[in-house]
């Protein structure tokens, strides 16, 4: 049998935690036969929360879940672990300026650097999932100087899903047929989701997903509007941000990385920029990506048309300032 592996999820006591961590004890993260060893963070004021959900996850009687660590203390939280899947964070509240809430998640993401560069395992593999998700795994990596750059990513899965979600409904076409849309940039509203490399499984063979839909307006507009705008659309109808998907998602990013891409498929990930496609490096940026033996890397020779070039600068443009307001709060 397997070791089993630890997996640090933080902000567990949150929306998105619930959701998450019986997914990671059910395999759903590392696969059907991956024992696991669950590593649960969160603040005081939600430790009782926290212990309820501990509670649960044994109530569940998980074969795959050799052990649940529950605690408000990251360096505990943070040993020994080999992924780190990080959702606890410091929301937005009504009123509140950009700054107020970048300077609350850069000491968050900050402290949280330092315990995992202290006390993770080797090689430990590291998921941002907190908003401003790609600015809050930039902090991390600068904090965790030895934890190595390639091992620091944050989460775009959710918006290519709904990409593929969007096409699939469009066409009428099973989700799993379609494949290698791309999200380039922030996971915020200026994130490009680019059809323009997609295809679709038919019986008569691969077919590209602008052929099928024959609709350039509708793909140029609406179409990315509704990806861009879909969590908002999500919290307006049920009250409260994406989990369940978001839950979903991050397994994907977390099993696709460790297990690998399938052969001719590529996926969205938030990695940090080498200058690929002209975006400047230094940021933490989606790219299309595959992954083989535990390591992504991003998908080169695309053509690039010139609204494509626009969407990809302006969401650059858009993570560079998110960095500048970010080292702000440090000084
Ligand atoms: P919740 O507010 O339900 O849960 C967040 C949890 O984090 C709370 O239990 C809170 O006590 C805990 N927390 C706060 N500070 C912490 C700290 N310093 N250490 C450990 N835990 C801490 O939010 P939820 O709906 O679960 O969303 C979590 C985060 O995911 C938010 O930042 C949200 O914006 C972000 N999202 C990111 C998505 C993505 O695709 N990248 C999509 C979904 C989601 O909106």
């Amino acid at each position: 049998a397997k070791d089993p592996v630890r997996v640090l999820v933080t902000g567990a006591a949150g929306q998105i935690g619930y959701a998450l961590v019986p997914m990671i004890a059910r395999g759903i993260m590392l696969g059907a036969d991956q024992p696991v060893i669950l590593h649960m963070l969160d603040i005081p004021p939600a430790a009782e929360a926290l212990n309820g959900v501990k509670m649960e996850l044994v109530d569940a009687a998980f074969p795959l879940l050799k052990g649940v660590v529950a605690t408000t203390d990251a360096v505990e939280a943070c040993t020994g672990v080999n992924v780190a899947v990080m959702v606890g964070g410091f929301p937005r509240k009504e009123g509140m300026e950009r700054k107020d809430v970048m300077s609350k998640n850069v000491s968050i993401y900050k402290s949280q650097a330092s315990a995992l560069e202290k006390h993770a395992a080797a090689n430990c593999k590291v998921l941002v999932v907190a908003n401003p998700a790609n600015t809050n795994a930039l902090i991390l990596k600068e904090f965790a100087p030895s934890i190595p750059e390639k091992n620091i990513t944050c989460l775009t899965r959710l918006d290519h899903n709904r990409a593929l979600g969007q096409i699939s409904e469009r066409l009428n076409v099973q989700v799993s047929d379609v494949k290698n849309v791309i999200i380039w940039g922030n996971h915020s509203s200026t994130q490009y989701p680019d059809v323009n490399h997609a295809s679709v499984k038919t019986p008569a063979g691969e077919k590209p997903v602008r052929e099928l839909v024959a609709d350039d307006e509708w793909l140029n507009s609406e179409f990315i509007t509704t990806v861009q705008q879909r969590g908002a659309a999500i919290i307006k109808a049920r009250k409260f941000s994406s989990a369940l998907s978001a839950a979903s998602s991050a397994c994907d990013h977390i099993r696709d990385w460790v297990l690998g891409t399938p052969e001719g498929t590529w996926v969205s990930m938030g990695v940090y920029s080498d200058g690929s496609y002209n975006v400047p490096s230094g940021l933490i940026y989606s790219f299309p990506v595959t992954c083989k033996n535990g390591e992504w890397s991003i998908v080169q020779g695309l053509s690039i048309d010139e609204l494509s070039r626009k969407k990809l600068d302006l969401t650059a443009q858009e993570l560079s300032e998110e960095k500048a307001l970010a080292y702000s709060c440090l000084s």
